[in-house]
């Protein structure tokens, strides 16, 4: 109900629901199927599934009559034939419930390669019903070891000691093959593969699939990821051939700074198992075994993902993967068993692919070298489309900046050799990519080209490359560096979202730094559709686990050495609360609890009366530090603490979500004697006392809740000194910055918020966009224009960490987040300031897309906003509204001055008011 008040308002709903959809007859509504069915983490029609209990979703159409669902009925079934009649595996029955998101399958236990099919309806507010949804399906993939008959196969590659970069053995590509007869007709084929490496498959010369680099990087001595393929259309009857290349990618590379942990890596490997469905029904299996044959004298000598890829195309191996190929020279492979205490298990979550093009945007000639300029900081493999002269080998160097007086910056790759070679066989144009390594660049430069050609930019093209998920939100603003900085943000999630998050794309890490990724988890689930990529690596968190309760701060683990560092391991505590927050799916939390657990005792153990003593890399990269470190000025042991009592905070409200009761009464407790004894030891009347009074003590003491309620007013004020001392500038690194923005935010400085974020000054994030940047830097002053490049080696130009911002901007510049977990219900609260004239965001969330965007003119504010069907959202209008018109959507629930909130159902409204 609307109720009346004496302000004059004005609010039209737009035509909010498009069109009413469909009524079959006059008297009886069906109202439009449900849309947009996933599984488990957000699938789409998944083949290889890894999950044998999966959750289901779906959305409500944007249609006129449709506010929220007042019940379902889900149906499975094992042939699509069986719906919505006969399904045999699961019938949900009609379930009074407006749950539409997250639904657990209760139906008969699920096997390896089950199909299974299934559907959805829903009955809306006034229980009218909809139609059955289309049909979806998943198949299972090899859920256990015991399915794999197959054996491992590899040649043995290091004994012909190749070395690398580092002196370090290293694998040169295999070249695996079968041949194999098949008398029937084939009904279906299914290829289960994976490798210790990187593989690439093909079947009778025809690529099986478009994945970059599979399985991908989990913690191998635990698990190994394996992928399903559909090769039912390249299989024939008959004689057929089976190719696959390996190399050592991350499995066997060197990765990381311990040598004497990639020094002498195991010899890479393949696994695979074709099944096949004949036409009479019967079964064939074509198994990795023995009687496979390969070759290290293929085209592809060496790839390294750190220091690149070589390729000779006079080994090239015409039709090596088809049936018209004598292998006569090619050894047995040698084969070995399936280990039982290396978990085999579906990929959960999509391959890297590759995304996106850039075209060369600037040729540059520079000696004998040609530089190409894409403008835009990626990562990922050139395309190369290079005249050649046979014979001669194309040098091809990468580069994030050029160096002002024009030659390449590669002082950051430090020993990421980072450069392919190809070798041509013939005169004419070569069209090559590397295949088993990826780089972090802006520049290319091509040495050893046919110089007698005239040079284009079409020569190069950057091929992007990131794990395979959609774009999940949108941000722009009448602000061209605010614009900038959401494109640096996006583009550093572009760039480190391969396959597990990393720290850089480009030098000799590319590890999965857990700090890193805790501070900008929540920023990338705006930004991107990356549930099942933030699942998947908490599943190798859990398995990188000590024994101690202790997180490596590089999952996958490259060290296995016990340390730990505070504010890294947290990622534990926090990505899956995060994502609990944004999804409302307990699973994350379930999944993860008893690691939490672990860590908090972890914590606690390395604490003596809550105070902790913990390693840490602290606030990594704090500028102007006054000690000169790069782990900046604020105290460990404050940092330590804090993030214990904030991890068993997170854990706390982690057992009152799934209902253990005692836990949470447990770990609620144990947060506030930690934050009790974390005020006592480093705060006196919310002043710093005992360690170096930073912005960061400040930030946490507050973010935290760690501060009692009769100090924050105290503390908040000396935070705003600290600020002020540093001229209204941050002085905040990797663990700091994201809490900038949150703590001035509810403590009623949104003001300086807005001041800090349009600085651009140093250290700010708008001075690295004026001095060039097109991704987010690991340094504040990572380059200027002044004094030229960070002298520091380790100084890499994609580096995600102070892309954090991105949370705030859509939550409160744009002014949507989530009332309750998963957005069930909405707070649209969008903050106008200058110098911002209008901002539009929008959000898909897991009901629909959300969107809210303004304008002001002069102090006339304009507000759109589009709320997704089965949610709520209440809007929180600035200034004094101006005039409404009554409607059953909308309904004033409070009424302060310059603060109204109204309760708005599914639909597309617009609001004004005056701001002061
Ligand atoms: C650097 C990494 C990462 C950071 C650690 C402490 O080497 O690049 O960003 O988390 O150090």
């Amino acid at each position: 109900m609307f109720k009346k008040s004496n302000f004059k308002y004005f609010v039209y709903a737009l035509s909010a629901f498009i069109f009413l959809n469909i009524a079959s007859c006059k008297n009886q509504v069906v109202l439009q199927d449900p849309q947009k069915l996933t599984i488990s983490e957000g699938f789409k029609n998944p083949l290889g599934f890894y999950d044998s209990t999966p959750a289901f979703s779906w959305q409500l159409p944007v249609s006129e009559g449709i506010l929220s669902q007042s019940a379902y009925q889900i149906l499975a079934a094992s042939s699509p034939e069986l719906l919505p009649d006969n399904a045999d595996l699961w019938d949900s029955k009609k379930q009074i419930s407006d749950q539409s998101v997250w639904v657990k399958y209760e139906g008969k236990p699920l096997e390896s390669r089950q199909n299974v099919y299934w559907q959805v309806k829903y009955w809306n507010q006034d229980n009218e019903a909809s139609s059955w949804s289309e049909v979806n399906h998943f198949e299972l993939g090899l859920l256990n070891n015991s399915d794999w008959k197959a054996k491992w196969i590899g040649l043995d590659t290091k004994k012909e000691k190749v070395l690398g970069s580092q002196n370090n053995i290293i694998h040169r590509p295999q070249y695996l093959r079968k041949g194999f007869e098949l008398s029937g007709e084939i009904a279906s084929a299914r290829l289960y593969i994976t490798a210790k490496g990187v593989f690439d498959v093909s079947i009778n010369g025809q690529d099986v699939s478009d994945d970059v680099m599979p399985p991908g990087y989990t913690p191998y001595k635990e698990r190994i990821e394996t992928i399903t393929y559909d090769v039912s259309d390249v299989i024939e009857s008959g004689q057929n051939t089976i190719g696959v290349e390996v190399a050592a990618g991350w499995h066997s590379g060197r990765l990381g700074w311990k040598k004497s942990l990639w020094s002498n890596t195991e010899t890479p490997k393949v696994l695979c198992q074709l099944e096949l469905i004949m036409k009479d029904g019967s079964k064939e299996m074509i198994l990795s075994d023995d009687s496979w044959k390969g070759t290290t004298n293929g085209p592809i000598r060496v790839s390294e993902i750190y220091d690149g890829e070589t390729y000779d195309a006079n080994l090239e191996m015409e039709g090596w993967a088809t049936n018209n190929f004598s292998d006569k020279d090619w050894v047995s492979v040698n084969t070995f068993p399936v280990e039982s205490n290396i978990r085999l298990e579906p990929k959960r979550h999509t391959t890297v692919k590759n995304k996106m093009e850039l075209a060369t945007k600037e040729l540059i000639k520079k000696d004998t070298t040609l530089i190409f300029d894409l403008k835009q900081n990626m990562v990922g493999v050139p395309l190369l489309k290079v005249p050649m002269k046979k014979g001669k080998t194309l040098k091809v160097r990468f580069a994030e900046m050029l160096s002002p007086d024009g030659t390449f910056y590669t002082d950051n790759y430090r020993s990421a050799q980072s450069t392919n070679y190809y070798t041509a066989s013939e005169d004419g144009i070569i069209e090559w990519s590397p295949k088993f390594t990826f780089h972090g660049f802006r520049y290319v430069e091509l040495s050893g080209f046919d110089d007698s050609k005239e040079p284009s930019k079409d020569w190069v093209t950057g091929i992007v490359q990131y794990s395979d998920f959609d774009a999940n939100g949108t941000f722009t603003s009448s602000h061209e560096k605010l614009n900038q900085l959401q494109s640096n943000i996006v583009w550093g999630l572009r760039g480190n979202f391969f396959d597990i998050p990393t720290d850089c794309p480009q030098r000799d890490e590319r590890m999965g730094w857990t700090g890193d990724a805790q501070v900008f988890g929540p920023t990338s689930m705006f930004n991107a559709d990356v549930y099942k990529f933030w699942a998947s690596w908490m599943q190798s968190v859990r398995e990188s686990q000590y024994d101690n309760g202790g997180i490596p701060f590089v999952v996958p683990d490259v060290l296995y050495n016990n340390q730990v560092s505070s504010g890294w391991g947290d990622v534990c505590t926090i990505i899956p609360w995060k994502i609990y927050y944004r999804t409302g799916d307990k699973k994350i939390l379930e999944e993860n609890f008893e690691m939490m657990k672990g860590w908090v005792a972890h914590h606690e153990a390395t604490a003596t009366d809550y105070i902790s003593s913990m390693n840490s890399f602290a606030d990594w990269l704090q500028p102007l530090p006054d000690n000169g470190d790069t782990k900046g000025d604020t105290s460990h042991s404050l940092i330590g603490t804090a993030f214990f009592a904030h991890s068993a905070h997170l854990t706390a409200k982690t057992a009152k979500v799934l209902g253990k009761t005692e836990d949470f009464e447990k770990y609620d407790e144990l947060y506030k004697k930690v934050a009790n004894a974390f005020e006592k030891q480093f705060f006196d009347n919310g002043k710093v006392k005992n360690v170096a009074e930073t912005q960061t003590s400040y930030l946490l003491a507050l973010a935290f809740g760690l501060m009692s309620d009769e100090h924050k007013a105290n503390a908040k004020t000396h935070l705003l000194e600290k600020i002020a001392d540093a001229d209204n500038h941050l002085r905040t690194g990797f663990l700091g910055t994201p809490l900038l923005s949150e703590v001035l935010d509810e403590t009623g400085e949104i003001d300086l918020m807005y001041k800090l974020l349009f600085n651009e000054t140093y250290p700010s994030w708008f001075y690295s966009i004026n001095q060039g940047a097109t991704t987010i830097w690991e340094r504040w002053n990572s380059y200027s224009k002044a004094e030229g490049f960070n002298p520091m080696k380790m100084n890499s130009l994609n580096h995600y960490a102070y892309g954090a911002i991105g949370e705030w901007m859509y939550e409160r510049i744009a002014g949507i987040a989530p009332l309750e977990p998963g957005y069930k219900t909405i707070r649209i609260a969008p903050v106008p300031k200058e110098p911002l004239t209008s901002v539009a965001a929008s959000l898909n969330t897991p009901y629909g897309k959300v969107a809210s965007s303004w304008e002001t003119k002069g102090n006339e504010f304009h507000l759109q906003v589009v709320v997704p069907p089965n949610t709520t959202a209440k809007v929180v209008l600035p200034g004094t509204p101006e005039s409404i018109e009554e409607t059953n959507s909308i309904e004033l629930i409070t009424n302060e001055a310059g603060n109204d909130e109204f309760l708005v159902q599914p639909g597309t409204y617009s609001f004004t008011s005056k701001l002061p």
